[in-house]
């Protein structure tokens, strides 16, 4: 056999996977899933009966109910999810090779225009486009407040970029902020916000940013989140950015919990569902959206209201290229959806767009294992040394300024340094260790000797940076934060090369998340929050600050697109 088809139909017939001969019957595949499941095991039974110390594929940081075809197919090669991004060549059954070609939305105008003119398969108050962080919060809001919610996401697996975010979600005046004696307040997280974007920030947008992180922050745990960790990013004055306890990932833990309240208050989410056209009446106003399942084809659904919450388009490199050539060629650390596609649907549906020529690379990647290695763990104390064992900038400087030191040194790469006391402060570390990506010494020498680089030079660099902590003053680099001494063995390296993160531009919104359009009019019906949208982050955006944009506009979004809906 070929396929997995082939080789299930040598065992029966179609409705061995499928309800009938005609197929899948809905774009989750739930039937098929079903039985998968009902004769190998849930992704949990089967990840049980796979070998401890292996990085399992079952087992995975992703969010929501995965399900069996997001890798195994039937008809075509099955394709490993993960090798969007890791490289891990797992032996599955009938596989090929991760690719995908970016297809644009308008690529198939007359099947397009034949879906339309059929007319709508169906009626919502709301379509959400797009599961991330800003879609699931916009649907759950939107559900509180009343309106019927489809929520369309064009990807297998939910969660967008949202599901790898890391370091933290920033807010000012919380909770956890005063638990742990943090003096912070709003106006700093607009005065930090608006310098690290180069002033060039709608100050409007950013005030609603900061004004209400807190609420959400509030929000996010009366729905089960747990952000009692506050650590430091990249460009903050103070310790602002709010994680779970122990240091572990933000972004997996808060697209769980709305996944969890999406899927509780019942909205209607399609995986495998890509929106490729907003439809609008004569007068522009939004009417409904035009849908590519990727099993059932196109169809129109008619709706009140959309939140388009389709994130960035990092992971787009053509296009990333085209705003700044400088980033061209160079790795992403995004999720495979992440190409912009929701930016070109809203952009033919006549909305303005800003800022796009600011894409943000991030100065820690690790290439070895096609991770993002967090902000958080020089916030916490790294140090990034060059291969002469040298530091070269101060590490918790803005992204773009510390990107630009890393590709200034030789090999166009540099190490991150801590010790047992850094892997101790922050469990996300663990999982670096788990990817095999993380070079350890039982001493500082042995890690110089296997890094090749001259270890005198590094004890002196550690030395001296123990001083600076010491006399809380680096008299270097003016690292304004040295939370401690690096003193404790083993001692870990990384090698960390910068990649493309963020996209600041996008959608132009106004402080309700309504879009505006190119006419200098708000397009009626139409929302925007999260990646897709610009002018929040300025020029550059500041670690921490991108969960806390799409919780806050996310909410918004909904609140609004459901009102709209009930007064149209
Ligand atoms: P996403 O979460 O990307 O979701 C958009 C969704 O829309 C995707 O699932 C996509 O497939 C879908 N979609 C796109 N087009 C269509 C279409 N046409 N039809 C249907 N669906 C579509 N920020 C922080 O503040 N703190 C952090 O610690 C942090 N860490 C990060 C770590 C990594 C590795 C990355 C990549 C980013 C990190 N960020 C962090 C940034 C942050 O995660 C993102 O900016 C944010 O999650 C974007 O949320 P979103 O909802 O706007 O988009
Ligand atoms: O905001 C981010 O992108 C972020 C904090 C990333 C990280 O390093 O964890």
């Amino acid at each position: 056999p070929e396929n997995l088809a082939d080789f299930h139909g040598e065992m029966g017939s179609c409705d061995t996977c499928h309800v009938n001969k005609k197929g899948p019957t809905d774009d989750n595949l739930t039937y098929e899933n079903a039985q998968c499941t009902s004769c190998h095991g849930t992704l949990k039974e089967v990840a049980e009966t796979e070998r401890e110390g292996i990085v399992s594929p079952h087992q995975s940081h992703l969010i929501g109910d995965i399900s069996c075809t997001s890798c195994h197919s039937g008809h075509e090669k099955s394709v490993t999810y993960c090798d969007s991004c890791h490289s891990f060549d797992y032996n599955m059954p009938f596989s090929g090779k991760w690719e995908r070609e970016f297809v644009p939305v308008n690529a198939d105008k007359e099947a397009q225009d034949k879906a339309i003119a059929k007319g709508a398969k169906e009626t919502t108050d709301v379509v959400v486009i797009g599961s991330g962080g800003a879609g699931l919060a916009a649907a759950v809001a939107a559900r509180n407040n009343g309106a019927k919610v489809i929520l369309l996401e064009k990807e297998p697996v939910p969660g967008g970029n949202t599901k790898l975010a890391a370091g933290g979600m920033n807010a000012a005046e919380t909770k956890a902020q005063a638990k742990l004696k943090i003096a912070d307040n709003k106006q700093i997280m607009i005065d930090d916000t608006m310098k690290g974007g180069r002033n060039i920030n709608d100050p409007e947008l950013v005030k609603v940013l900061a004004n209400n992180s807190s609420d959400s922050v509030d929000w996010l745990t009366a729905l089960g989140a747990d952000l009692t960790d506050v650590g430091r990013m990249g460009g903050a004055s103070v310790n602002r950015s709010h994680r779970p306890t122990g240091g572990a990932g933000v972004g997996a833990h808060v697209a769980q919990v709305l996944w969890d309240a999406a899927v509780s208050k019942d909205t209607d989410i399609r995986l495998n569902s890509r929106v490729v056209r907003i439809i609008e009446d004569t007068t522009g106003k939004v009417t409904g959206v035009l849908v590519k399942g990727t099993y059932t084809g196109y169809y129109l659904i008619n709706t009140d209201a959309v939140v388009i919450a389709t994130g960035g388009f990092a992971k787009n490199n053509e296009r990333v290229a085209k705003y700044d050539p400088s980033l061209k060629g160079f790795k992403a650390t995004n999720h495979p959806g992440a190409t912009g596609d929701g930016l070109d649907v809203a952009e033919l549906a006549g909305a303005a767009t800003k800022d796009l020529e600011y894409v943000q690379a991030h100065p820690t990647y690790s290439p070895v294992g096609g991770v993002m290695v967090t902000e958080a763990v020089r916030g916490n104390g790294a140090i990034l040394v060059n291969r002469e064992g040298k530091r070269f900038v101060n590490e918790i400087t803005t992204r773009d300024k510390a990107s630009a030191a890393i590709l200034a040194q030789k090999g166009e790469s540099a190490y991150l340094l801590f010790d047992d006391s850094v892997r101790k402060s922050l469990s996300k570390i663990e999982g670096y260790i788990h990817l095999n990506i993380v070079n350890e010494g039982k001493t500082l020498e042995e890690l110089a000797n296997k890094l090749s680089m001259p270890a005198p030079e590094l004890t002196k660099t550690l030395a001296s940076y123990n001083g600076f902590v010491k006399n809380a003053k680096d008299a270097q680099f003016e690292r304004p934060d040295l939370p401690r001494e690096l003193t404790t063995a083993p001692y870990y390296a990384i090698e960390v090369a910068p990649a493309v993160h963020h996209t600041m531009g996008g959608v132009a919104i106004d402080t309700k998340a309504e879009v505006k359009g190119k006419n200098g009019k708000n397009i009626p019906g139409m929302f925007a929050a999260g990646e897709i949208t610009g002018g929040v982050h300025g020029a550059n955006r500041l670690g921490g600050n991108a969960i806390s944009d799409i919780v806050t506009f996310g909410r918004i979004a909904g609140e609004q697109a459901a009102k709209y809906a009930k007064e149209n």
